[in-house]
């Protein structure tokens, strides 16, 4: 919803546009890239973001899901997804956890910036709900008990963002 703030630093009540995304999912259609590996946090991670489109209006057809091997894979299922046109904004969801990785640090660098490098080459939302953690433990937090629910998370975001950039002027 665009609304005029006013600047209260300005005497003469300048006003500026501003954009604020609308957290109503109706109007969109979501893609969802998520990693088999770690299948037992990354189902949590999913079930979270399903619930959260659902409760704010997303119609289960609007929503898409791919399976990938892993976190690696995410940035080219983003893209693929990206590259479709169908979709207003890409949710990648993954667990990389340290202590069952040597190489942690290089795949989550890959995932990081590839996702990163999606949205900017697309201009479409590509949230990162990837969950990098030391222990399983922590991931497990992190999947819907005491820390909250990435992937719910990861879904609000990409709702918010897909509102606002839609009312962003082109012209
Ligand atoms: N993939 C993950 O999603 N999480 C991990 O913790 C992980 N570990 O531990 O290595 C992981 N590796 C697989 C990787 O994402 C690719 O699928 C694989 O390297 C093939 O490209």
């Amino acid at each position: 919803m665009m609304q005029y703030s006013t600047c209260s630093s300005q005497s003469d009540g300048l006003k500026v546009a501003t954009f604020e995304g609308r957290m109503d999912a109706a109007d969109y259609r979501f893609g969802i890239a998520v990693s088999r590996f770690n299948e037992f946090i990354t189902s949590r991670l999913l079930e979270g973001a399903l619930n959260t489109l659902r409760r704010h209006g997303a119609a289960d057809d609007a929503v898409d899901v791919v399976w990938v091997p892993g976190a690696v894979e995410l940035p080219l299922a983003a893209q693929t997804l990206a590259d479709s046109d169908r979709y207003h904004a890409i949710i990648t969801l993954g667990a990389v956890i340290r202590g069952a990785t040597s190489h942690y640090d290089y795949v989550c660098s890959m995932v990081s910036s590839g996702v990163n490098r999606v949205a900017l080459d697309s201009g479409l939302p590509v949230i990162f709900g990837v969950l990098t953690t030391d222990t399983l433990e922590q991931a497990l937090e992190r999947a819907g008990s005491k820390a909250g629910n990435n992937g719910s998370a990861a879904a609000l975001s990409a709702i918010e963002m897909a509102s606002v950039l839609a009312q962003i002027p082109t012209e």
